[in-house]
């Protein structure tokens, strides 16, 4: 990993929970490293193969004397974002934020804080058995590309499944798409659910009939388990219908089950 550090910038900002620090205002410190897999800069030594330090303390500069959120930690994230989405070449950044006189009786040297973006690539498997499918999962690709910190990179093609678990419904037509995001993976499950109710999708049966649905599968560097997402996907093991496509991106070259047809629909999208 290569890595350029913007260290200690002080920055008058006001951003605090209490009223006083959003009206007067205090210095922050604020400390940016930015990692890069490779920086090509290093070797050509060519600005443009690299990312100007003088720009992303413009950033900076302007996040922290323009904002007034509650948290430092917000603030870290807001600085880590804009970072990461100017530049494509960089792969992470840490952000830290220091408040040396945050209102607090008591002898310190700084209340801090460090957050780090990270960019991963990730799966999403789409699947549709009602309405128009084709022309939802193309709405649903579209909104995709929309989501803020979101790129699609690549699109398999589609394919029409036989329903696995509630089997009283419909083929489907099903796909997966490659993206690489700065998004946090529960800040990415809540922009697909935000497109499959934007799309019409409705929750009724386990497993049933739906106009939409929008699954993250893998996403690199992440094994979660929570109430809400599991990364990997817990089922897709299991599923032809989300093995093929895997397969055809060249994700997965193990077994596929055979219990349920899996056909080419002849659709592909462009992405
Ligand atoms: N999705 C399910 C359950 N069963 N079967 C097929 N063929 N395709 C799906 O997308 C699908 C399913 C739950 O999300
Ligand atoms: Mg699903
Ligand atoms: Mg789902």
């Amino acid at each position: 990993m290569d890595k350029i550090s913007l260290k200690e910038m002080k920055l008058y900002g006001f951003t605090g929970c209490l009223p006083e620090e959003k009206k007067n205002g205090q210095y922050f410190y604020v400390s940016i490293d930015m990692m890069f897999r490779e920086l090509k800069g290093a070797v050509t030594d060519e600005l443009s193969d690299t990312v100007n330090y003088a720009e992303v303390y413009s950033i900076a500069e302007s996040i922290v004397k323009d904002s007034s959120f509650d948290l430092i930690e917000h603030l870290a994230y807001e600085i880590g974002r804009k970072v990461i989405s100017s530049c494509e070449m960089i792969d992470a950044v840490k952000v830290l934020v220091r408040k040396p006189d945050a209102p607090v009786d008591g002898i310190f040297e700084s209340m801090e804080t460090e957050i780090t973006v990270r960019r991963s690539e990730a799966v999403i498997s789409f699947g549709s058995n009602m309405g128009d499918s084709e022309q939802t999962i193309r709405l649903a690709i579209d909104a995709i590309k929309q989501i803020e910190g979101v790129e699609v990179k690549r699109c398999s093609s589609l394919y029409w499944t036989e329903p696995v678990g509630y089997e009283n419904q419909d083929d489907f037509l099903n796909g997966c798409l490659v993206i690489s995001t700065y998004l946090k993976p529960t800040e990415l499950l809540h922009e697909l659910q935000r497109i499959e109710l934007d799309l019409g999708r409705v929750r009724t049966i386990k497993n049933g009939p739906r106009t939409i649905d929008l699954d993250i599968l893998l996403m690199s560097g992440v094994r979660l388990d929570t109430e809400e997402l599991t990364i990997p996907h817990p089922r897709m093991y299991e599923r032809a219908f989300v093995l093929v496509p895997l397969k055809e991106l060249g994700l997965y070259n193990g077994t596929i089950p055979d219990d349920k047809a899996v056909r080419p629909s002849g659709i592909k999208f462009e992405v």
